[in-house]
């Protein structure tokens, strides 16, 4: 809690409540230096590789290593917990290890990877995304913040190449198994510390909407073509798309130039959507594009739907999960609907995730919250995860 403190006040957003720390931005980086200078007093040795996260190690890194860690960025507004916990939870377990005299027959390393929300550059897992090859680095590159500064020169102002970005065997092979320790997102986990089992399909949609720029009082109704209403239906379309578990969101909308006695001319609006297999995620989004173009064309505006990122659902090594649960003396495992880094490592090497009790089940808000007990318990059990796979 004292290494939670810390950070406590880093990438405050006073506007929204909670925090906004995106990837390579001005508070994320000072971050990146809170984590370095954490872990060199540790006396492990830390190093970025060409996609911009970091890596701490205790022994020589790699091959087969041990690696635990997850991100520091939040989503806008985010909780303290979402992502840090698990960083501040790794650096905890190596000291709670040490105390105990534990040495490390395998490498150990404690990772941080950045922009794991997609809060700044729109795609989510970009650290790991890059790494695995499940994003070339050209369209990383290109990708572009609410400010029009793209990823490539953001890595470059952070001292990373962007054309030496991609996908990285030397870093994969590295990891012998690898164990993100994560706050719980929903109210599933009723005991303190749990494993994951499973995340939901889940990808974005971005949507953009043309119509006709006018005047608010000039205009009469009949002769707009207000790009807000097909807008408006789709958040509706998604909702109603949203069954049986499914799960849709329209989290952010902007209508452009965006003036209260303006008609917009366009409008761009983003669909976050997620469901158990890729099938039904694809059935949801099919319903949504297909409300959103009907309505498109009563107003007499266009619609244009691009895919941002997409990942199928991830069992987790169900052989590593029961190995850790029963480690653990058999805690409960549960899916979850939210993404992580290890949902994109888990289709190349081994991979579980330790998750720590959320009492509200409220996340990426300011509200996130997890008992001080709890959080210890975390500890606690990811030391023991450590000390099985890498003893
Ligand atoms: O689940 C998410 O939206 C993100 O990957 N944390
Ligand atoms: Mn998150
Ligand atoms: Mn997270
Ligand atoms: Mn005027």
């Amino acid at each position: 809690m004292t290494s939670l403190a810390d950070l406590a006040d880093v990438g405050r957003d006073a506007r929204r409540g909670g925090y906004s720390r995106h990837g390579f931005d001005r508070v994320e980086l000072e971050l990146r230096e809170w984590f370095t200078a954490e872990a060199t007093a540790r006396g492990l040795d830390v190093r970025a590789d060409r996609n911009g996260n970091l890596w701490a190690w205790w022994g020589r890194p790699g091959p087969g290593a041990v690696v635990t860690g997850s991100h520091l960025d939040s989503v806008p507004g985010g909780g303290a917990f979402d992502g840090p916990l698990g960083v501040v939870s790794a650096l905890q377990a190596v000291d709670l290890l040490r105390s105990r005299g534990f040495r490390p027959a395998r490498p150990l390393a404690v990772a941080v990877f950045v922009e794991e929300e997609g809060g700044r550059f729109g795609v989510a897992c970009l650290g790991t995304r890059l790494m695995t090859g499940a994003i070339t680095p050209e369209r990383a590159a290109a990708l572009v913040d609410a400010d029009g500064v793209g990823f490539g020169d953001a890595a470059r102002a952070a001292g990373f190449d962007p054309s030496a970005m991609g996908r990285d065997d030397a870093a994969l092979t590295s990891i012998g198994a690898f164990v993100e320790l994560h706050v719980e997102q929903g109210r599933g986990l009723t005991a303190p510390v749990g494993v994951a089992s499973s995340i939901l399909a889940h990808g974005r949609w971005r949507f953009t909407f043309t119509g006709e720029g006018n005047h608010a009082g000039a205009t009469l109704v009949e002769d707009r073509r207000d790009p807000v209403l097909p807008a408006s239906a789709t958040v509706l379309a998604a909702r109603a798309a949203a069954r049986g578990g499914a799960r849709a969101t329209v989290g952010r909308i902007v209508p452009n130039p965006g003036g209260t006695n303006v008609i917009a001319s366009s409008v761009d609006l983003w669909l976050d959507a997620r469901a158990s297999d890729d099938a039904t995620t694809r059935a949801v989004v099919a319903e949504v594009v297909e409300a959103a173009e009907r309505a498109a064309a009563d107003e007499g505006c266009e619609v244009r739907v691009t895919e941002e990122s997409y990942g199928d659902t991830v069992h987790f090594d169900a052989g590593l999960r029961d190995e850790l649960s029963a480690v653990l003396g058999g805690v409960p495992a549960l899916p979850t609907g939210a993404g992580h880094d290890a949902g994109v490592l888990a289709g190349h090497v081994p991979t579980a995730m330790l998750f720590v009790r959320n009492p509200t089940g409220v996340s990426h808000a300011p509200e996130e919250f997890a008992e001080d007990a709890d959080c210890a318990a975390g500890v606690v059990a990811l030391a023991a995860a450590l000390e099985h796979l890498a003893g």
